[in-house]
């Protein structure tokens, strides 16, 4: 665990605490520190009493649950709230309709053009819904039938998502800047039924073609019927009679009915797949359950974020990944609050998009990552300057750890040094945050996401799988389940088995490296598995390195994450040519246009090396290790090398990486 140690050491010397703001305080969900040390205790020694009550509190329930918890996390079976049925889109609508709700705004839409602003009241995004649902039906979607969604950040995604649910039909969303191939993978995988998906996505000012992926990924997908089109752009596209529609035509078809009945569904029902990397070359379809889901989302998006009544919710994530299912969707939405959704990118037209933004539309509520605040605070604070960022009042960061230089200019520049940090940790497959400081009760240390939200039995192993001394680098574990943990990997209950439960039975791996200082705060410290986090992104080397070797010119690749001082980590790829192919410069952008076509601008590598020969162990085996300091630039000490079946390749690496550069 060198790697670890090595990052502890610099984070140890963080010795600074900020208490958190009493202005606010007695209006708090929990407003003392006191406050979360009783319900944290309550949830440990009573876990099924403390959820049943959350969830009695923050969801309505079609009828009870005749048990809270069925678990055995060594098998791993897991079930909350069985014999319950519910249902998501009326939690996040119908009820909020009854509690006189019809006018406040659900959704405030900013599209990239800055005069592009679509407002929807909890009454109008009902109806929107509930066309929408109908219009799936139409499409013959049923009960338990996947649909896979391909759109950019437009109101469409969110309509589409609650219209899935309010049918219990099961929602998979691919991110709109992957590739057809990733597209076509992802649907193959659950063999959706229908694809819905737009145009064109705009994008820093341009427009990017979207439907021509689609059209591509289609062509090997057997399983999908129908593919309904949003105009987003006023691209001309091909439309494919008999498969494809216009969404803005069958929305306003006859016959179909504002209302729709909300599908009873039963608490352990899929509610959603996404696909995320793993360290395999395929990805992985995290399946979440309705109840504990919805449970979970509301939970920690009251605790976490303190959402009240008045706040603006703004949440910068992409809805194709986990924090905008959970944070910009079912979170503010299941709670009645208002969520601003944007379709833009932080930077453009300005370095300033953002805090205009915040001062637009008052934002109360700020969750971003942390790339995004290393990349804006190379403009200094003179974006920020003359913006009216008084409405704010909790700011949130989440993807990657955050260093505490980002943090203190979070802070400073955007916080005015008076807004608390909940820096959360979570992932996929937690559904929503565990591991993150509550606005008004914890003091913070900047680069900890400080202590788990109740309920959440997280510790630190040691490789022997004890635990670890307070300091001690070791795996991240989470001991007992929680509503929002993922049920399973769509289709493959074995690798949902091997992924999280075998390295320490029992138990779940999140496959993070952390540490768990003297005060119980936790120190995360980045993946410990084949997964590089560029931007907050999650990318498997293993999918990288299938990319690569897909080309017909490349016999092997090695892919590795080199630390970046905007993107956390970049992409590092080693590869080795087929024999009788000479190493040209135009060969490196064909290759990193070949990793964007096969899985999108994202995996594109920063660096690509030729490596006559990669470090391998004698069975084989490719010491990424080695690699990791090569493409760090750190020549130092690679400790024991003795396995290597060519020690000299090492020298040739090295070798080669001076003379490119
Ligand atoms: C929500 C999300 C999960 C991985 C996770 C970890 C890293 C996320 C973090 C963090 C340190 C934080 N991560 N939040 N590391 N501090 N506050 O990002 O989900 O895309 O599945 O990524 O991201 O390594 O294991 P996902």
């Amino acid at each position: 665990m060198s790697d670890v140690d090595d990052k502890i050491t610099s984070l140890l010397s963080e010795k600074r605490l900020f208490e958190p703001p009493l202005e606010g305080r007695e209006a708090a969900v929990v407003g003392s520190l006191q406050s979360y040390e009783e319900s944290y205790r309550r949830s440990m020694e009573d876990p099924e009493g403390y959820w049943a009550q959350r969830a009695n509190e923050l969801v309505s329930w079609f009828q009870p649950w005749h048990t809270v918890l069925d678990a055995d996390l060594y098998q791993p079976e897991v079930r909350w709230f069985d014999g319950a049925t519910l249902n998501v889109s009326y939690n996040c609508l119908d009820r909020h309709l009854k509690n006189g709700k019809r006018d406040k705004l659900a959704i405030i839409w900013q599209g990239e053009p800055e005069e592009e602003v679509r407002t929807f009241t909890y009454g109008e995004l009902y109806e929107q819904v509930c066309r929408c649902a109908n219009v799936l039906k139409k499409m013959g979607v049923r009960k338990g039938d996947r649909v896979s969604v391909y759109l950019p950040m437009i109101p469409e995604l969110a309509i589409t998502l609650l219209a899935c649910t309010r049918i219990g039909a099961i929602h998979s969303v691919v991110f709109a800047g992957f590739s057809a191939m990733s597209l076509q993978n992802r649907i193959q995988d659950c063999e959706a039924k229908v694809l819905v998906t737009a145009d064109a996505v705009l994008r820093a000012g341009k427009v990017i073609p979207l439907k021509p992926n689609a059209d591509e990924a289609l062509e090997q997908c057997d399983s999908i019927e129908q593919c309904l089109v949003v105009r987003r752009a006023g691209l001309t596209v091909r439309m494919q009679s008999g498969r494809d529609s216009w969404w803005h035509e069958a929305m306003a078809a006859d016959g179909i009915s504002p209302t729709c009945e909300p599908e009873p569904m039963d608490a352990e029902d899929t509610l959603f797949i996404l696909y995320t990397s793993g360290s395999t070359g395929k990805p992985k379809g995290v399946v979440h359950t309705t109840g504990g889901y919805l449970t979970y989302a509301l939970h920690t998006t009251q605790w976490v974020f303190d959402l009240r009544d008045e706040d603006i919710h703004w949440c910068t994530a992409d809805i194709g990944w986990i924090t905008g299912h959970t944070y910009i969707l079912y979170g503010p939405l299941g709670l009645g609050k208002t969520s601003v959704m944007f379709e833009g990118v932080p930077t453009y037209p300005g370095p300033d998009r953002f805090w205009q933004l915040v001062e637009k539309f008052r934002v109360t509520i700020f969750y971003t990552a942390p790339t995004v605040i290393r990349a804006l605070m190379r403009y200094g604070d003179q974006p920020l300057r003359g913006k009216d960022l008084s409405s704010l009042r909790i700011l949130g960061s989440v993807g990657e750890p955050i260093n505490p230089e980002a943090w203190m200019w979070y802070h400073l520049h955007v916080g005015g040094g008076r807004l608390p940090i909940v820096d959360t940790w979570w992932q996929t497959e937690t559904g929503g945050i565990m591991i993150s400081p509550l606005p008004y009760a914890t003091p913070l240390k900047p680069g900890s996401a400080t202590r788990p939200l109740p309920g959440v039995d997280a510790a630190i192993l040691n490789e022997e799988g004890k635990p670890a001394q307070p300091n001690e680098g070791g795996h991240l574990v989470i001991r007992r389940p929680w509503p929002g943990m993922l049920r399973g990997v769509f289709g493959d209950p074995e690798r949902y088995r091997t992924t999280y439960f075998e390295g320490f039975p029992g138990f779940y791996d999140a496959g993070d490296g952390a540490r768990c200082d003297e005060d119980g705060y936790f120190w995360i410290m980045g993946r410990l598995d084949d997964v590089i986090n560029v931007s907050g992104h999650r990318l498997g080397t293993a999918e990288i390195e299938s990319a690569l070797v897909s080309h017909p010119h490349v016999s092997e690749a090695a892919v590795v994450g080199m630390p970046h001082p905007i993107k956390g980590q970049a992409v590092y790829a080693f590869v080795t040519l087929n024999a009788g192919v000479e190493e040209t410069t135009e060969l490196l952008a064909e290759l990193r246009v070949h990793v964007r076509t096969e899985i999108g601008p994202i995996a594109s590598p920063d660096v690509i090396q030729y490596a006559p020969g990669l470090p391998k162990t004698r069975s084989g085996k490719i010491m990424r290790r080695i690699l990791r300091k090569i493409a760090a630039d750190d020549f130092s000490d690679f400790g024991d090398i003795s396995t290597l079946a060519d020690p000299g390749v090492v020298d040739d690496l090295i070798k080669g990486k001076e003379a490119s550069g």
